[in-house]
């Protein structure tokens, strides 16, 4: 069988081209798991981050920094941190609970967010991160 990316010099093959590497086409493989990203957008308090709540309990998130500045998000019962994340940046891959969590930024204590559990409620915040 004639593979379509066999050798022309259309400009169109020339961006078919482009996809028909060979192997590197899908970066997201059947056996690495899909991550949600929740993006960190500032500094500001129940709005630092989106979605908030995000319906990503028992899932894997990833945390992307796209402020100026450097955030760390702690769930408000200490079980998961991410370390620093610089601007542009994007956390390494967290399990969430199942039920959902509350979580803050370390540095700034006042931004806030939620991950809701399977049925969509999002766990009572309790503690000093909930105002
Ligand atoms: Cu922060």
């Amino acid at each position: 069988m004639h593979r379509a990316c066999a050798a022309t010099t259309s400009v169109v093959t020339a961006l078919i081209l482009s996809s028909c590497g060979g192997g590197t086409a899908n970066p997201t493989g059947p056996s690495t798991p899909t991550a949600i990203t929740i993006t960190i957008t500032r500094q500001n308090g129940a709005q630092s981050f989106s979605p908030n709540p995000a319906a990503a309990g028992g899932q894997t998130v990833v945390f992307r920094n796209n402020d100026s500045v450097v955030h760390r998000v702690l769930l408000n019962d200490g079980s998961i941190d991410t370390g620093n994340i610089a601007p542009g940046a994007t956390s390494a891959p967290v399990q969430m609970p199942v039920s959902g969590t509350n979580y803050h930024c370390s540095v700034h204590p006042d931004m806030i967010g939620a991950v809701s559990g399977g049925s969509g409620e999002v766990p009572r915040c309790e503690g000093p991160y909930c105002a």
